[in-house]
């Protein structure tokens, strides 16, 4: 299998270490490697040079899950929703897009807190409008949530994320202001922008003050592995779902799209945990 990751900057993914681990699990012989297509290049040349390479397939990150979906021949149902791509198989010369950040983010919320399944009608919050935050309530409305609020800073982009669920949800948009003053009425709260990534440890989209303590507070951000959101959820006595977890479903995913093998992802945690905290 001949695989990667088409992006800008990709230098520090983490996706070669998994899929190397998953395709060595699978007993399969390939490679992942890093496909930087830089903005000031043509994305449409370069993007033709990679299809011409005999890629199996290969994943997309920031900036280009938007960008490649005219190039593409064909997108799943939930990637066409969504409107971002991070999965592209190769079938008989035709390219076909998915979205597995998605599935990813929701199988990995069901194996470290299985019991907020158990409710379907809890009160969820997520915090951003970006394609990130578009997959997460695309994916948590197919799992049977009704109750999804959107806070942004931006309200229309909010707005826009409610026509993307097919189910229906209650779902009310809500300023960074509005959210924090009613944090409490929430049982699980997602943080989905990238504010305290690496190099802005030191900052956190809202403060977390009037959460209660028997609720799951989730940061997609992975570097660091402990968000200063995450540490204040911790500090208030929540439960934390952390970033990295949605990285390795989402993984497992795109593996079994590319090899119709679906290869065991829960013994990477610690590892991957391990590689992240060494940073
Ligand atoms: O959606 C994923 C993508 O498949 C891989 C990735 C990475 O390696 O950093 C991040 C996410 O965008």
């Amino acid at each position: 299998y001949k695989l990667g990751l088409v992006g800008y900057p990709v230098t520090n993914s983490l996706s070669p270490w998994i899929h190397e681990q998953f395709l060595k699990k699978a007993g399969l012989t390939g490679s992942y490697s890093l496909l930087e297509i830089e903005p000031n290049e043509s994305f449409e040349n370069e993007l033709d040079r990679i299809k011409k390479n005999h890629f199996d397939g290969f994943n997309v990150t920031v900036p280009y899950k938007k960008q490649i979906i005219p190039f593409l021949d064909d997108l799943d149902d939930a990637a066409r929703m969504i409107g971002a791509v991070n999965t592209v198989v190769q079938q008989n010369g035709k390219w076909i897009g998915y979205n597995t950040d998605s599935t990813g983010f929701v199988t990995s919320l069901r194996r470290e807190h299985p019991s907020i399944f158990q409710d379907k009608q809890c009160h969820i919050l997520i915090i951003g409008a970006g394609g990130a935050a578009r997959g997460i309530f695309y994916g948590l409305a197919e799992a049977g949530f009704s109750q999804i609020d959107i806070a942004n800073r931006t309200q229309s982009a909010a707005e826009n994320i409610v026509s993307t669920g097919k189910q229906k949800t209650e779902t009310s948009i809500l300023s960074l202001k509005e959210a924090e003053a009613k944090l409490n009425a929430y049982d699980l709260i997602i943080q989905t922008t990238n504010v305290g990534m690496k190099p802005n440890i030191n900052e956190a989209i809202i403060s977390l003050d009037r959460i209660h303590n028997a609720s799951i507070v989730s940061d997609i951000v992975y570097q660091p592995i402990e968000t200063k959101f995450l540490l204040e959820a911790s500090q208030k006595g929540a439960a934390v779902h952390y970033g990295h977890t949605m990285l390795l479903y989402q993984a497992q995913y795109a593996f079994e799209i590319w090899t119709s093998k679906k290869v065991p992802a829960d013994a990477l945690k610690q590892p991957l945990q391990s590689i992240l905290e060494g940073r």
